[in-house]
């Protein structure tokens, strides 16, 4: 009779990369899959063009995945006993991260381009209505100082990184984050994120950040950000 362990060593001669987890794993989202878009590759144009997101998704956000999944792999696990296997739970985990800069890395790449997508649309941009412009007059004075704010952090982050905004505790904040880091490292709910790495924008926009920023105010999906925003306030 085939035991659950000899099951996974038998996946893993397959070639399956989870052979070396403990079982709670084995129940976790690994190995990880790349999400597809949620719309097709030109939905975004003219303000993201179709060659830059379909390279962004299908080669940059994919490599983080195989990355992911590579490092999850050669993980010792050994002593660590993990009973809670979510990505999630392992980015919350600073001292995890500390010591595994290619999970730090590669999860944060896969969790905040996961959510990039979702944060866009065709036909988007605007302002959000309700709860969320309600909030974001409380916390900010106004949208249109919540997008300056917003635009100055995307920016000002120096080389590769995102600019967010972010629910910590009951308060909407604006926060840059270096690399593919992620709020939800620090304990806070990223709500709407724009990605200024160089390749989100260089094919179109070379080195001009200012006018991508604008451009991606156009197609922001406010309807995914009021969802999460209600979630996480509920
Ligand atoms: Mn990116």
């Amino acid at each position: 009779m085939m035991t659950r362990r000899h099951a996974l060593k038998t996946a893993a001669l397959a070639g399956a990369a989870l052979a070396t987890l403990p079982d709670a794993l084995a129940t976790s989202p690994a190995p990880f899959t790349l999400p597809p878009l949620p719309y097709a590759g030109d939905a975004l144009e003219p303000h993201l063009d179709a060659r830059t997101l379909e390279i962004h998704h299908a080669r940059h956000h994919a490599a983080y995945v195989a990355n992911l999944n590579k490092a999850f792999g050669q993980m010792d696990w050994s002593g660590a006993a993990p009973t809670v296997a979510t990505l999630e739970h392992w980015l919350k985990d600073a001292e995890f991260l500390s010591k595994n800069s290619a999970i730090r890395n590669n999860g944060g790449g896969h969790y905040n381009h996961s959510l990039f997508w979702q944060m866009m649309k065709k036909d988007g941009g605007g302002e959000p209505t309700g709860e969320l412009s309600a909030a974001i007059d409380r916390s900010f004075g106004s949208f249109s100082a919540f997008k300056a704010g917003l635009t100055q952090a995307a920016l000002g982050q120096f080389g590769s990184g995102w600019a967010w905004l972010v629910l910590d505790g009951r308060q909407l904040k604006i926060e840059p984050t270096a690399n593919q880091d992620t709020p939800l490292s620090g304990g806070r709910t990223p709500l709407l994120g724009v990605d200024v790495w160089e390749h989100a924008y260089y094919l179109k926009y070379q080195n001009q950040r200012a006018n991508y920023i604008a451009a991606w105010w156009n197609v922001v999906n406010w309807d995914f950000v009021s969802e999460r925003h209600a979630k996480a306030t509920a």
